[in-house]
């Protein structure tokens, strides 16, 4: 399938997975999940809890907690490492990423039906030269994209499972969220709702 170029930095692969590796890709995060199991994040201070539940795997995770957003080497419960990549998104970094160090995290999103993510920067990676790398699974989202600055024009695009959607260059620290997911699109997750994976370089190499 074709890239296409969405914003300058930001290039979709449209059904990137063929529908047995989505198949292949679940058993995989089945696997992570059973020894990581998914927690619900909650905002800096306020406390709120994110609609999407989440866990990591590879070196380290993306957490959140009222003490703030982090990367750390351990499950927030378990106190337990996290499960290593699976080799399938290893394989993927290296063929779409362009980046010459493999991704230390994996941040997995399960999104429930109703489940959204308000419009946000990553930013807690010091590495902002690597791009992110995403993979849809289960129904498709509708995700919006903006600038690096607040309030600015946003685009909407529609992400369905097996999509691959790498943010590098200028879209590396551009303002992104999902507005909705879109019911009965898919029938990859026994259950409906939609799991969102994404890979990172989160510290510099040592120079
Ligand atoms: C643009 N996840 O985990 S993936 C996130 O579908 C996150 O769960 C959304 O935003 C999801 O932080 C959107 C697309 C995405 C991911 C990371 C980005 C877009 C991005 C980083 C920089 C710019
Ligand atoms: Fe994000």
């Amino acid at each position: 399938m074709t890239a296409i170029e969405v914003l300058p930095g930001c290039v979709l692969h449209p059904g990137w997975f063929p529908p047995a590796d989505q198949t292949a890709l679940v058993d995989d995060l089945r696997r992570v999940l059973a020894e990581a199991p998914l927690f619900q994040p909650v905002m800096p201070r306020t406390g709120k809890p994110f609609s999407v539940r989440m866990s990591n795997c590879g070196a380290l995770g993306w957490v959140s907690d009222r003490a703030g957003y982090r990367y750390q080497p351990g499950h927030p419960a378990t106190g337990q490492p996290w499960p290593p990549m699976p080799d399938r998104l290893l394989a993927l970094w290296d063929a779409v990423a362009g980046y010459p160090q493999p991704p230390e995290a994996c941040l997995i999103n399960w999104y429930g039906p109703g489940a959204k993510m308000g419009m946000h920067q990553d930013r807690d990676e010091e590495a902002f030269d690597a791009p992110v790398v995403s993979v849809s699974l289960g129904d498709t989202a509708v995700f919006r994209i903006g600038g690096t600055s607040r309030g600015g024009p946003t685009r909407s695009v529609r992400l369905a499972s097996g999509d691959v959607i790498v943010f590098g260059g200028p879209a590396r620290l551009a303002h992104h969220g999902i507005d909705r997911l879109v019911p009965g699109t898919s029938t990859l997750l026994k259950d409906g709702g939609r799991i969102n994976l994404t890979l990172r370089r989160v510290t510099k190499p040592a120079a």
